[in-house]
Parts: C-alpha cells; structure tokens; sequence
C-alpha cells in the first residue's frame, strides 16, 4: 500500500479534503503507488510512455497512441447521471439512485490498483480567476498514464489550482479506472463498463475505459455534465456543447463572438478552427476560442459572457486536410506536443494517415499498419476497403498550438456573446442559415435540434435524432428544466445575442452531393447573420425564420449551381409541416416544458400553415 500522505506532502498537496480523498480511494483500490501530478511533468511522463511503448513517436516532438480496439468512443448505454433526487430524471440521462451507483462503482474499483500508480490529476476547468471558478476544480484519479498525458492537454494541471480554493470543498471528485479493457464485455448483455456522474455530490466514476470522454474526466464528464448541473443548481450559467470562435472585420476594428451547438462529429472543431475564405482577401479573421465547450453566464452589465473552459483540443481527424482545415493541420505539427489516437501509423518513417488527410492512402503501403495494428500490406481482397484510422481518430493538442487561438483565450472575464447558432446533419428542409429574434423561439429552436439518423434503425427516413442543444449525451437533470434554465440565464441578459440554425449538409436528393462546400466558405453564412444583427441587412422572412437573399449572402469566388443555391436558400413549407409533427411529438416527451417554448412551437406551426 501507498503511503499517501508522503506522496502529498512531496507534491505540497495541503488542501485537507482532497487529501482524504486521495486517501480514501488509494485504499479502496489499493494503489501501490501516488503520484502527483503537473502539467510540468509533460516531458518526463511522455518518455516514459515512450518507453514503456504506450506512445510511439509520430515525428518530432508528437506521438501515437492506439486504444483497446473495443474503446473507440463514448458509450451513451454505459452513462449514467446519479442524484438523490428522482426528480432529475430525464429522458436522456439514464437517471439512477446515487446510492445505489456509488456502491456498484466502488465495489468495480476495488483493489484495481493493486501493484499499480494511482495518479492524481488537480485540474481547473475555466480560465484561472473566472467568476465561475469555484464550479471549475476537479481531482482525477486515474490508473492510465496516457490519460494523464491527455488531461495536460485538455486541462490546467498542478497542485496550485486546488490548494487555495476559496472554498476548500469544491473541488469535483473524478475516479478513473480503466479496468481489464480485454475482459469487460463491451456492448455485450454482460457490459461491465459504468460511466457515472453523481452530480448532486460533484462525484464522477468511471469504469472500464481508457479513451476521451470515458477517460478524461476534466471534459466531458465534469465540463460538461457535471457542470450543466451545477449551473442548473446554483441559478447561475449554462455549460454547453458549444464552440465559441471571434469574427474580426479588420475594416472596422469590430469583433464579434460565436458560440454554437453541433452534436458530435458535426463540425464544431472546423468551423471554430476556420479561416476566412481566401475569396474574401484579408478583411475577416476568425479567432479560436473553443471547440467542443462554453460556460455561459449572464454579466452584471447585461450581456451574456463566455469561456471554452478546456485548455485543448480533441478533434476528429477524419476528412482533415490543407484544404478543409489548415489551421488544425498547423496546430498539430511537429513539437505541437500533439497526441494521436487510432489514426494510421507507419512505425518506420512515424508517419500519421488517417481517410480524408489526403485524396488516397499512401501508394507505397511499406511499414504502415491500420489503426488496430494490422499491417495494411496483409490485408486480404475483403480487407482492402476496410478505413485505415478509425472514424472516431482524434488529434489531442493544446490550445495554446492553435495558429488562430484568440489572444484573450485564457482571459478570466470571458468574451460577450453576440450570436447563439445552432447546426445539425440535415439532408434537408433546413436552409444554409435561418436567424432568429425572439429568445423563446430560439430556445425552442435549440431544443428541436437534431441531426441525421445514421442507421435505418435509429428513425423513420426524414425524422432526426433529436439532440437539444447538442446535449443529449451529455444531460444530466429532466430536459424540461433545462428549458426553464435556458429562458431564467437568456432573460436576464438585456442586450440578447440573435440565434440562428445553419446547416451545411444539405444533399442533392439525386446523387447525394452536398450542395454547399462547407468548411472555411461557413463564414459566409456568419458574416451575414452579423450584418444582419446590425440592421445592414434585412433578409427575407419565412415562417421559420430570416434567410439570406441571394444578393445579401457574399458568394464572391465561388461556383455554385443555381438549382442547389435555390435549394440553400429556400423553405420547403410541405416539408417543414411535416417536421412540425415530429417535434410535437418531440416536446411532448418533456413533461412540465415551459408554457413559452410551447407558444413558439404554436407561432412557426401556424406561421407554416398560413404560407
Ligand atoms: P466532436 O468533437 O465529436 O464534438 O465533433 P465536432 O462537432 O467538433 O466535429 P468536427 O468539426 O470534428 O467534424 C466532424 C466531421 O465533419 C469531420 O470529419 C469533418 O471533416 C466534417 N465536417 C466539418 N465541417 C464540415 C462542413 O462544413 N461540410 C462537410 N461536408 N463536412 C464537414
Ligand atoms: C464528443 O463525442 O462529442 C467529443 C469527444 O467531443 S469525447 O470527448 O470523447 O466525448
Ligand atoms: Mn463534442
């Protein structure tokens, strides 16, 4: 058994709480060994993976990393929100007693740790000195080394951000073990896996994974879900699945702040990382904030405030390349620090590939070896088509190797939030950006979010995966109070921000083209929707919403049918009637939805109906 106090008092943890913390699960695992652990610790924990052959080397100064070929991704069956309180049962959040999940989860950890380190990760997860950081400390406790690693990244890491917390408790409680991944049962009747938040008790364990929002806890599991609960609890901000990025017109000197909710895999790292499209010369940058989260919090000068509260990026690197991302391919270059998980390794040159980096794989397939390990030269004739990386490959990086990270990323003040837009996989009905005035209807507009079902069993053709806010994985209290909490934060901003859906998936119904190129050409929808909010544009007005004219949207430089431009800036009413029926069906599920979100609901089914 450790001997924890000698490990804390090396590190000069002194904050008395987490100390019994630490305590109290060395010996419930009983952990060999503590340490304790800084973000300056990077390089020497780095060569010992490299050592111990968890990370090969990936060029200079980045790595390579493969999970357990069952831990690819989040398990949404395997994640669960526990309180006290059975009224936080949502549709979404697999509610469950937090007695009875505490007992199961400490039982599952139970001298896993035997002969093993115990790791001890202090985090912050806001920019030091935010008027929300007593909501921001955590301690992870994880067995993985590569999690930490992770946690560097993504995360403030050292002692000094939980030894002097004002309040001395809170700090979040966040166990990791990743268990015997071989043996767990993944997706079997017999799963072995637990993902829990206790969230009235800032209580995270997780159980039998090793890999991103299973594993690092500071992002999802406190970022997120932890963290939608206490704003929801203290009255006081939003936590969201959000990007937030700064549009500067250098003409004017203005700048103006985004946040926006995409479910997963639907964009947020690219349209966060954007550059301004070449066809516009130089006038626009795009700055960086956040890809993945915003807190949100309404400011004593009535405007809405924001901060990405992570520190790095997790981002998918499928289809990244020179042409639809540079500035991701620029913050993971060599000596980025940057980690990569799942993608294709040749472990001779330390290349990376993964589908979309570049047209076709490597011609010479000499060395390279797919995402599980397999040498892609051995493949057989059914193998050849098989994806080399992973589709869920992601790159781990710092904020800080973003080429077009805001310089105020870390301000503790946050940004003023001017636009809330929302975006999902839509093949169709929704147009390239629809803006929004009225709160209530944008709040509905939000919770009628979805994307794409991806599998014929998910949802009848044409009906969406409903996400609210992009928030369904991540919910962690009854989705009609998240609306109630919606309104209570929007309402007492009196400068509101606009909303507006976007979709750059739209599809030819024939050949399945998307009919907008996407990527860094999206800051054209923006550019509008914030000239619009100036007043210098006026738009047109349907039913479900402002849309661009096609003289008001700038399409210097780009060659685009007419018939998919008709098709992007218009409203299919009959197809939007239909869609109207759906949501009904949608919101019903929510029991005691505010009286407001179904007036809005009534306002676009009748404005629909009256087209
Ligand atoms: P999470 O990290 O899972 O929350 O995902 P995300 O919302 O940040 O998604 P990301 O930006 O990583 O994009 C996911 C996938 O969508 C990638 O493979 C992108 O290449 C693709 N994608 C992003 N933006 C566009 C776009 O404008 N058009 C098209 N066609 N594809 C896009
Ligand atoms: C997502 O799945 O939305 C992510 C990746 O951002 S993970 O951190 O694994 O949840
Ligand atoms: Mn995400």
């Amino acid at each position: 058994m450790a001997n924890v106090d000698a490990a804390l008092d090396a590190a000069g943890l002194t904050n008395p709480h987490v100390r019994d913390y630490v305590a109290y699960w060395a010996e419930v695992t009983g952990a060999e060994r503590i340490e304790v652990v800084d973000a300056s610790d990077d390089a020497r924990l780095i060569a010992e993976s490299v050592e111990a052959g968890d990370l090969l080397p990936a060029g200079e100064g980045r790595y390579y990393s493969r999970s357990y070929h069952k831990d690819t991704a989040r398990s949404e069956e395997r994640t669960i929100v526990a309180t006290n309180d059975e009224a936080h049962k949502g549709l979404y959040n697999n509610w469950r007693p937090a007695a009875e999940m505490k007992e199961l989860l400490t039982s599952k950890m139970r001298g896993q740790l035997v002969g093993k380190t115990m790791y001890v990760v202090p985090y912050l997860m806001a920019p030091q000195g935010s008027p929300l950081e007593r909501f921001a400390a955590g301690v992870e406790l994880t067995d993985t080394r590569t999690v930490v690693l992770h946690m560097i990244r993504m995360a403030r890491v050292g002692v000094s951000y939980i030894n002097d917390l004002a309040d001395p408790t809170s700090f979040v409680k966040a166990v990791h073990v990743a268990g015997d991944l071989p043996n767990l049962g993944q997706g079997t009747p017999d799963d072995q896996r637990y993902f829990v938040t206790v969230a009235d008790e800032r209580t995270i364990l997780h159980y039998g994974s090793s890999y991103g929002g299973n594993a690092l806890l500071g992002k999802i599991a406190h970022g997120l879900r932890q963290s939608s609960f206490d704003g929801f609890a203290s009255g006081e901000f939003l936590s969201e699945q959000f990007l937030l990025l700064g549009i500067t017109d250098k003409q004017t000197g203005e700048k103006y702040h985004v946040v926006g909710g995409f479910p997963s895999a639907s964009g947020k790292t690219n349209l966060a990382m954007t550059l301004a499209p070449d066809a516009l010369g130089d006038r626009y940058y795009v700055e960086f904030y956040g890809d993945d989260i915003a807190w949100i919090w309404p400011g004593e000068d009535g405007k809405l405030y924001a901060f990405n509260p992570e520190n790095g990026v997790f981002g998918v690197a499928k289809d990244t390349n020179e042409a639809t991302n540079p500035t991701a391919l620029h913050s993971i270059d060599e000596n980025s620090g940057a980690i990569f998980t799942n993608v294709a390794y040749n472990p001779t040159t330390q290349e990376v590939w993964w589908e979309g980096k570049t047209k076709n794989p490597p011609a010479d397939v000499t060395g390279w070896e797919d995402w599980k390990g397999d040498k892609i030269a051995d493949r057989s004739e059914d193998e050849k088509g098989l994806p080399w990386a992973h589709p869920n490959s992601r790159f781990t990086v710092a904020l800080s190797q973003v080429p077009n990270v805001a310089p105020d990323y870390d301000d503790a003040a946050g940004v003023p939030v001017d636009a809330i837009i929302f975006g999902g996989r839509t093949r169709d009905r929704e147009p390239l950006v629809r803006a929004i005035h009225d709160v209530a209807e944008g709040v509905y507009d939000g919770l009628t979010l979805g994307a794409e079902a991806t599998f014929a069993a998910d949802g009848l053709d044409g009906q969406l995966r409903y996400d609210p806010m992009s928030m369904r994985p991540f919910m962690s209290y009854a989705e009609a109070d998240y609306a109630a909490h919606w309104l209570k934060i929007l309402g007492q901003a009196t400068e509101k921000p606009i909303f507006a859906h976007v979709n750059w998936f739209q599809r030819d119904a024939e050949d399945g083209h998307f009919l907008w190129p996407g990527y860094r050409e999206n800051l054209r929808a923006l550019l509008w929707l914030v000239q619009l909010k100036k007043g210098e544009v006026k738009g047109q007005t349907t039913p479900v919403g402002i849309i661009p004219t096609r003289e008001e949207l700038n399409l210097e430089g780009l060659d685009i049918p007419e018939a998919d431009l008709e098709r992007i800036l218009s409203i299919d009413n009959t197809r939007w009637q239909q869609e109207i029926g759906f949501r009904e069906e949608h919101l019903q599920q929510f029991s005691g939805l505010p009286e407001e979100i179904w007036e809005a609901h009534r306002r676009v089914a009748a404005a629909l109906e009256a087209d």
